[in-house]
C-alpha cells in the first residue's frame, strides 16, 4: 500500500495571522510531505508493512521498535490530525458535553488552557501536546518526536504541533505563544467534540488495543490474559463496530 499527502481542508492562508501561508505550505508540502514519501519507501514491496493501514503500521513498528518506518508512519498520522484540529476562525472554548468534561477535570476553560501551555511549553525538544481522553476522564500530555497517545490506549482528541518548524518562522523561539494564539484562533472544537463523543467508530484507541489483543492471541495460545482481551472485544457490542472503525480512521488519519 503507498500514502498519499492529504489535502489541508483550508486554503494556506486561512489560518493568518496566527499561523502564516508560509508556514503552513514548508509544514504541508515539504515536512509532512517528506514522512509520506519515506514511509512509502520504507514499506515498499516485501516488506511485512506492504499491505498494513497506518494506524497498524504505528502499531507494529512501535511495538517491533522499528525506528525509522516509526517515525516516518506516527508523523504521516499525527500531522494528518493536526491539520483537522484547527480550522479558520477557531479557537475559543469548547461547548455543550466537553465543556463540561473539560470543568470538571481542569475547573475552568482558563484551567484547562493554562495546562496545555505548560505542557507544550515543558515538552523538551520536538514532540506534541495532546488532550486525550483516558476512559471517562479528559488528560493532557506530551509526546516526543513521532509518538501518539492511542499507543498508550488513550483516544486524541486534540493536538499542537510544537516542533520548531510549526512556529518558528511566525514565533520563533516563542512556542509559548505560539500555543496562546493556537488555542486563541486554530482549534477547530467541533471536530474535539465528534472525536470525544466517539466510542465505536472513531477511538482509536480501542481499535488499537483490539488490534493488538488480536495479534497476541494469534501468536501465543499460552498468553491467558490477552486471549482473554481479544475474545472480550471480540464478543463485546463494540467489536464489530471497532474492527470497521480501525480501517476507516487508519485511512482518514483521525
Ligand atoms: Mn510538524
Amino acid at each position: 500500500m503507498s500514502f498519499e499527502l492529504p489535502e489541508l481542508p483550508y486554503a494556506y492562508d486561512a489560518l493568518e495571522p496566527a499561523m502564516s501561508s508560509d508556514t503552513l505550505k514548508v509544514h504541508h508540502d515539504k515536512h509532512h510531505a517528506k514522512y509520506i514519501n519515506t514511509l512509502n519507501k520504507l514499506i515498499s514491496d516485501g516488506s511485512r508493512y506492504a499491505d498494513m493501514q497506518l494506524v497498524d503500521i504505528i502499531t507494529a513498528a512501535y511495538d517491533a521498535n522499528d525506528l525509522a518506518v516509526f517515525n516516518n508512519a506516527g508523523q504521516s498520522w499525527n500531522h494528518s490530525f493536526f491539520w483537522n484540529c484547527m480550522t479558520p476562525n477557531g479557537g475559543g472554548a469548547p461547548e455543550g458535553e466537553l465543556a463540561g468534561a473539560v470543568k470538571e477535570k481542569f475547573e475552568t476553560i482558563d484551567g484547562f488552557r493554562n495546562a496545555f501551555v505548560e505542557a507544550g511549553i515543558g515538552q523538551f525538544g520536538s514532540g506534541w501536546v495532546w488532550l486525550v481522553r483516558n476512559g471517562a476522564e479528559l488528560e493532557i500530555m506530551s509526546t516526543p518526536n513521532a509518538e501518539t497517545p492511542f499507543l498508550r490506549g488513550l483516544q486524541p482528541l486534540l493536538v499542537c504541533d510544537v516542533w520548531e518548524h510549526a512556529y518558528y518562522l511566525d514565533y520563533k523561539n516563542e512556542r509559548g505563544r505560539f500555543l496562546q494564539n493556537f488555542l486563541d484562533h486554530l482549534v477547530n472544537w467541533d471536530f474535539v467534540a465528534e472525536r470525544y463523543q466517539s466510542q465505536g467508530e472513531g477511538n482509536i484507541a480501542a481499535g488499537v488495543k483490539y488490534q493488538r489483543a488480536q495479534h497476541a492471541f494469534a501468536a501465543s495460545g499460552e498468553v491467558a490474559a490477552q486471549a482473554r482481551d481479544a475474545a472480550d472485544a471480540l464478543d463485546g457490542p463494540e467489536g464489530q463496530e471497532l474492527e470497521a472503525a480501525r480501517r476507516n480512521t487508519a485511512q482518514r488519519g483521525r
